[in-house]
């Protein structure tokens, strides 16, 4: 790992200058900091953000004063404006406190997931140069405290660690009761790095300035057409950018809206916080959205305030759009997103029957979206291709990476998503697959999409992925994973074979593997993780069923 300097603007590729002014000029830029929307409430005694598991709340109020209590107590350990600090905790109001104590304080977070492990920790501290971490204590039968003595040891920058709860031999998250006055930040420099989400290879760093955050947020929030009377449930890891600004919690500071964390996504728990606290709005990955759905039948919370579920971060099926919208009323908004910007929205007054097919349009009109084949010339509207993407909040190239962004970005400044899509009549997108989840067989491409729509659509199946696996005859050979529905028999190969058949799939895309497992292995946000079911179905493939 090469060593950098420790100013933030080392390694971050910002927009070129005609163009931020431009955007500035048009207001997409309103050059104000990323606490600014907190800090206009300062009088506001509406409650802020509340915590489903204990019942505190903090009004605005409080959230700021909190917010500044620990941005003082940050600068008086000595961290200065401009330090990276690793930031490593569940859904929480403390959560909250911390995210903004720290922006507040004009450190910059780097935004990882519960689900990570020491493996991506360390690599995301040297990568940023972090001179701190900020972990729980412990959660979900995981201690923090020994991931952190970890880094200590592997990661010599960082040099504090403070913890909540039990903080054993580390510090509390740090306290001061002097006034604070926050330092003047750029804000065309980073605010905050977000991580990607690929689901190979280690996380890259996703610098997100102030000013092209805030107009992230701000403009998902208008799409999501968020008032101050919204409560929304953040019951995704609310580090990851869908519910921390699409429009999540950023977005409903901005309107005065409430936010509640849950660190409890299951139907059982989530339904009662969503009666308890009227929930309006919820972003969901495709996974819990289908549980979500299922459990309407049996769960007797009252959910009606329930008007926007959003869902993204991986392809929700149609059938499974149209299930949803039949059992909660038609509230699914589709979301296809990425950390690394663009942000695409079904809009509220889409037709129901376009809200089930696609993942909806680019967010802003400012977003340029080229969609090309293989050899990088754009394709006809209908034609899949893969998505490239430039716009105001989407990055120029990873921070401090400069080998991935010559592969990621073009010359000209597009970011290449490796997601295959089509563009429809409408403008919407529709995600097809992507590349690197496409299956050679014999040749043949087959997009591992594809087949798994016509899986769900099998009565049996509840859950579904398609991966290749590496065979010496045919390069790679079709292997479906499937989860049985609840009270339903396994189905057998030749059965999903001619049951797959039966609805006109080619020949060559039908599965010459089936594998029935309990429930699919998920990444860190809940998606459903490929990589990880390859290594375990490769090359000690298990036997072929049926
Ligand atoms: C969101 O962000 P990331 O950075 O965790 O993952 C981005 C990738 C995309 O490139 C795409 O491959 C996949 O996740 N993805 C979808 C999708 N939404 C994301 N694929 C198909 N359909 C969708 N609706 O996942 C993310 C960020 C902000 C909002 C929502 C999701």
């Amino acid at each position: 790992m090469p060593s950098f300097p420790r100013d933030l603007a080392t390694g971050f590729v910002p927009h070129p200058d005609a163009l931020a002014e431009q955007y500035r000029a048009l207001g997409v830029f309103d050059d104000r900091p990323l606490w600014a929307p907190l800090a206009d409430r300062a009088d506001s005694d509406a409650p802020a953000v509340s915590d489903a598991e204990t019942g505190r709340t903090l009004s605005y109020r409080a959230l700021l004063q909190a917010a500044d209590r620990r941005a003082a107590g940050f600068a008086a350990v000595g961290l200065q404006p401009g330090d990276r600090v690793v930031l490593h905790l569940s859904n929480s109001a403390e959560f909250a406190v911390t995210f903004f104590g720290l922006l507040r304080a004009g450190l910059a977070p780097v935004m990882t997931l519960p689900a990570h492990r020491i493996t991506e920790i360390a690599h995301l501290a040297a990568g940023s140069g972090a001179r701190a971490y900020i972990c729980d204590d412990a959660r979900g039968g995981y201690d923090f405290r020994g991931l952190a003595a970890d880094l200590i040891a592997r990661v010599p920058g960082v040099e504090h660690v403070f913890v909540t709860g039990d903080p054993g031999s580390f510090a509390p998250l740090p306290d001061a009761d002097t006034p604070w006055t926050p330092p003047t930040v750029d804000p065309d420099l980073p605010a905050l790095f977000l991580v990607s989400g690929g689901t190979t290879g280690l996380p890259k760093l996703i610098a997100r300035t102030h000013n092209d955050y805030a107009f992230n947020a701000r403009i998902s929030a208008e799409i999501a057409a968020l008032t101050a009377d919204d409560v929304y449930l953040a019951a995704l890891p609310a580090a990851h950018n869908f519910p921390l600004s699409c429009p999540g919690l950023l977005g409903m500071i901005g309107v005065g809206g409430h936010t509640v964390f849950t660190q409890n996504p299951s139907p059982d728990a989530a339904f009662d916080v969503i009666e308890k606290y009227r929930v309006t709005v919820a972003a969901l990955v495709p996974a819990l959205a289908q549980l979500w759905c299922a459990a309407t039948e049996w769960e007797p919370a009252d959910i009606s305030s329930l008007r926007l579920l959003q869902v993204g971060g991986a392809k929700l099926a149609a059938p499974d759009a149209v299930a949803i919208d039949a059992a909660m009323g038609p509230i699914v908004q589709q979301v296809f997103g990425m950390a690394e910007g663009l942000i695409c929205y079904t809009r509220v007054d889409d037709a129901r029957e376009l809200v089930h097919v696609c993942q909806g349009a680019p967010m802003s009109p400012l977003d340029e979206v080229r969609i090309v084949d293989e050899h990088g010339r754009e394709v006809p509207d209908g034609e899949e291709g893969e998505l490239q993407v430039r716009g105001p909040y989407t990055i120029r190239g990873y921070y401090r990476a400069p080998e991935h962004n010559a592969r990621s970005f073009s010359g000209d400044g597009f970011y290449s998503s490796g997601d295959l899509v089509r563009r429809l009549p409408s403008g919407h997108l529709a995600v097809t697959g992507r590349i690197k989840d496409t299956i050679v067989r014999a040749g043949e491409n087959v997009a591992a999409d594809d087949v798994e729509e016509h899986l769900l659509a099998h009565p049996a199946i509840a859950h579904t992925a398609v991966v290749g696996l590496p065979d010496d005859a045919l390069g790679e050979l079709i292997c479906a994973v499937v989860v049985p529905g609840r009270d339903a028999a396994a189905p057998s190969l030749p059965d999903i074979r001619s049951f797959l058949a039966d609805r006109g799939l080619a020949s060559f895309k039908l599965p010459d593997r089936l594998h029935t497992l309990g429930t699919l292995p998920v990444t860190s946000v809940g998606k459903i993780d490929k990589a990880a079911l390859r290594t375990t179905l490769a090359p000690a493939s298990p036997p072929t069923v049926g």
